[in-house]
């Protein structure tokens, strides 16, 4: 047909940069220098095309971004109808179409995918696409535009956008004719919801003092911006830095989410200026990761993660549903991965008396286990993570008939907090207004969050191995026990068992030719000996 001469045809337009090895649409989509980006735009356009008409024509995301990565590299990922990320038994087309050497290779890889998945060529294919602040992105738009009309795809471009407010125009564009539309289909839509539902969960709280915002040099600065204008003006005093965003090269240069999370230290604004109990917080490049930290009275640096905002969210959460009068009905659990801190998941489990359940690293393992409870929490430690509704939960929610003022006021709470948190994918903005709300109506500062629990001792290192692929973690593990190679766990486990409250475990990375060793004990001399003899062991 048409469809596959123009598919065949493209690839003349964008021909297939030399690479070392073959691309791999892993956790975050397609990631690399961007000079080698253009051609895998064009497969990912003609993928996009199939998976609409797959879907119903219903509307898939294409964003462009690469999050925390330098500004020289860029990225690309699919998101599906429901707003979430695409789905995992569909990586593998991803993967064979950018990886189609020639046109004739592509074309097939084409006629494979609609034969085997039974897509129907003439129904129609919808696709919206967005892109970071990374000047990369205008040309590359260009490429998968030319995937797009080379299958008569009709799509719409968003320009410039957060990856959360892509997944959001997703969910909201698909769910519009339905009884309950996710909201309007617009970034203003966006906005609108997202302030709304903050002035309704502040009604009951006092404002809490200004919070300072490194936005990364990244897209979150100008989306920021156009947020605080929904926003209670006497609630909440936000104050920007690193919003420059017309340097691209600044893009996550010493500041950022990851560059705070992995360095242990602020960005140089915070450096210079923070006084003592000041409230910061810093967005990755895409604004779908947020980090808290604060100097304590003796300038020593601490860090509020991922960890930290579930169990802030979890508690909230936990007491409205009890203060609603909701918690027979209503059942709440926290999902981590192997790195959160076991001081977090022993404050969940003891002091909370929440369910916690682990799952292997990577957001959609989270994110679907969260999705089978009525309320699931789950954040990585790195910040990336939001709090899932079950339309059973929201059900519940709506019917409930308050008994009482008070239970009217945690009725209403929770209600406009599922408005208020994303329920496609962790967001920076709305994870920001969560930790925000929480913390006025506990009437918290930082350093009163920091107190609820200790975390251990920890260190997370990386060792270079020649085939990562051999460390293999056991099925159900969550990634904290290896089956291969043969007796290597047996060893690190003799190794840990001589440490107080020792916990290490050793997987290979899903983003770099490495392995990486995470551990805690009690003390942190126990951590590091711990550590470097199961590197030992490794190597
Ligand atoms: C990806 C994941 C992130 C995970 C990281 C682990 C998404 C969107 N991103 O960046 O959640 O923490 O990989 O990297 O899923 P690693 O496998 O190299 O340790
Ligand atoms: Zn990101």
């Amino acid at each position: 047909g048409e469809y596959e001469k123009a598919v065949e045809k493209g690839f003349e337009d964008f021909p297939r940069a030399p690479v070392d090895k073959p691309f791999s649409y892993g956790t975050a989509g397609f990631r690399m220098r961007a000079d080698l980006l253009d051609y895998v735009m064009l497969t990912v356009g003609v993928l996009a095309s199939l998976r609409s008409r797959k879907l119903m024509s219903n509307t898939i995301g294409i964003m462009i971004t690469a999050s925390h990565n330098p500004a020289e590299d860029n990225g690309v990922k699919l998101v599906d109808p429901s707003g979430d990320m695409l789905e995992e038994t569909w990586e593998h087309w991803a993967t064979a179409f950018a990886n189609a050497w020639e046109p004739a290779k592509l074309k097939a890889a084409y006629i494979n995918c609609i034969e085997e998945c039974k897509i129907d060529q003439r129904k129609e294919a919808h696709v919206i696409i967005a892109r970071d602040t990374r000047p990369s992105g205008d040309r590359l738009v260009k490429a998968l535009i030319a995937g797009l009309e080379a299958t008569g795809t009709k799509y719409t471009d968003y320009g410039y956008a957060t990856t959360p407010q892509l997944h959001y125009l997703v969910r909201a564009i698909n769910t519009q004719r339905q009884a309950q539309p996710y909201g309007e289909p617009s970034e203003e839509g966006y906005y609108k919801k997202l302030g709304s539902a903050f002035t309704t969960v502040m009604q009951y709280a006092n404002p809490n003092g200004a919070l300072t915002v490194d936005c990364a040099n990244g897209i979150g600065a100008p989306k920021l911006k156009e947020l605080i204008k929904y926003l209670p003006e006497d609630k909440l005093q936000i104050n920007i830095v690193n919003d420059r965003i017309e340097q691209a090269d600044l893009l996550n240069e010493k500041c950022g989410a990851d560059f705070v999370k992995t360095q242990q230290r602020g960005p140089q604004d915070f450096v210079q200026t923070a006084k003592p109990g000041e409230r910061w917080c810093s967005f990755d490049g895409d604004a779908d990761r947020i980090i808290y930290y604060f100097n304590d009275d003796e300038k020593v640096f601490r860090l509020l993660d991922g960890d930290r905002i579930a169990t802030l969210a979890a508690s909230f959460i936990g007491d409205l549903v009890r203060k609603a009068g909701l918690e027979d009905e209503v059942k709440l659990a926290v999902v981590q991965t192997a790195y959160a801190n076991g001081a977090s998941t022993r404050y969940i489990e003891q002091t909370l008396k929440l369910k916690v359940e682990c799952t292997a690293t990577g957001v959609k393992h989270l994110h679907h286990v969260a999705a089978r409870y009525d309320i699931g929490v789950y954040f990585e430690a790195n910040g990336h993570g939001t709090v899932l509704f079950h339309p059973r939960a929201l059900k519940a929610i709506r019917k409930h008939e308050p008994q009482s003022p008070a239970q009217l006021e945690a009725l209403d709470t929770l209600k406009a907090l599922t408005d208020l948190i994303n329920q496609t994918v962790g967001d920076a903005l709305s994870d920001m207004l969560l930790v925000e709300a929480v913390l006025a109506h506990k009437e918290w500062t930082v350093k009163e969050w920091n107190l609820t629990y200790k975390d251990l001792p920890n260190k997370l290192a990386k060792v270079n191995v020649a085939d990562r692929s051999s460390y293999r973690t056991a099925h159900g593990s969550a990634e904290r026990q290896l089956e291969h190679p043969t007796g290597l766990q047996a060893k690190i486990d003799d190794i840990v068992k001589k440490y107080q409250d020792g916990r290490c475990f050793v997987r290979a990375s899903g983003t770099e030719d490495a392995v990486r060793v995470y551990g805690e004990a009690a003390e942190i001399f126990d951590v590091e000996d711990m550590v470097t003899r199961v590197i030992e062991s490794i190597s």
